[in-house]
């Protein structure tokens, strides 16, 4: 019977059956083996899974998969899977408490390039400023780009209808700080999920964890959204130097009229992605978060 990982606690998979039916099913042995040596099943894997006399079920099997999310490993742990499957990943960030910062934004962004996953943008919290404030300006930078970006909040309800399109379809993530209201937004596109919202630090204005299995969450209106703890430090793990260029559709314009091949837009002379930004046509930041995650490459 075939089916997908909707959940994992302790050795313990949840997989809802293609025909509806949820089961809780344990690894086969050899599995068992891959998952200790790092490759893990995870949510949103598509899986064989075999049924005992006893009741009991077995993954047997687990497919290639279509995309996956990879977070870094951080001080000496090896890079983790955190999600299979995922085909749209939402990038979300709040207007304030906390500030948003263009470099995260851009890391999470890359993530979903380097995957070859759709990518939405979503600042949330409207309800806390007037319009026309500073974050207006990474609203149109990123729509520029081409990103869809949704402005929204999860206390007024304001851009819920928009949201709800992106993620009424397909497996998506919604990835972004702990406390910019990830789970606010979800409760609030779908009351009656009572997905447990973290208070706020009064120091930093940040959230602390709250959510610490990952799950897929089946929403009523069709989709499937990923709940993951600890997206923030997703890293850019495995993401060859010369393929980060890639993953920033702003520069792809130009990089016909740089003069060498596998220009680095770092320091070769007649390189069209720098004319770009001494033109203001490539965004300042977004070359910083270009250049950092370049420097973070070459040094890993
Ligand atoms: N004012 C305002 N507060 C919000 C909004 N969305 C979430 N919050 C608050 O932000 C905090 C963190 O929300 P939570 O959903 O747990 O964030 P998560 O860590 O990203 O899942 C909670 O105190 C929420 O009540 C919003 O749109 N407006
Ligand atoms: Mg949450
Ligand atoms: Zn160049």
């Amino acid at each position: 019977m075939r089916g997908t990982v909707h959940g994992s606690l302790g050795g313990v998979y949840r997989v809802r059956l293609d025909s509806g039916e949820v089961l809780e099913s344990s690894l086969r042995g050899r599995l068992k083996r891959e998952a200790r040596s790092g490759d893990r099943v995870v949510i949103g894997d598509r899986v064989e899974v075999v049924t005992g006399q006893d009741g009991s079920s077995t993954i047997e099997e687990v497919r290639a998969r279509r995309s996956e999310i990879v977070r870094r490993g951080s001080g000496g742990h090896r890079p983790r899977v955190v999600a299979a499957n995922v085909d749209l990943l939402v990038v979300v960030a709040s207007v304030t408490r906390p500030e948003p910062r263009q470099s995260l934004l851009d890391r999470l962004l890359v993530v979903g390039e380097a995957n070859h996953l759709d990518l939405a943008l979503v600042f949330n919290k409207s309800d806390l400023v007037q319009k026309g404030s500073t974050c207006q300006e990474l609203v149109q930078l990123y729509r520029r780009i081409g990103y869809p970006v949704v402005e929204a909040s999860a206390v007024s309800g304001d851009g819920l209808e928009a949201l709800k399109d992106l993620l009424c379809s397909g497996t998506s993530a919604l990835v972004g700080l702990s406390g910019v209201g990830k789970s606010s937004l979800l409760n609030a596109i779908q009351p009656g999920l009572c997905l447990k919202v973290g208070e706020l630090s009064h120091k930093v204005g940040r959230g602390r964890h709250t959510t610490v299995s990952s799950r897929l969450i089946p929403l009523e209106c069709g989709g499937l959204v990923a709940d993951t703890p600890g997206f923030s430090d997703v890293g850019v793990w495995g993401v060859e130097q010369r393929d980060l260029e890639k993953c920033f559709p702003d520069f792809h314009p130009f990089r016909e009229e740089c003069r060498f091949r596998g220009c680095t837009h770092l320091h070769e002379p007649n390189c069209g992605v720098q004319a770009a930004l001494a033109r203001n046509e490539i965004e300042e930041g977004r070359f910083e978060s270009y250049r950092t995650l370049v420097q973070e490459a070459v040094d890993s």
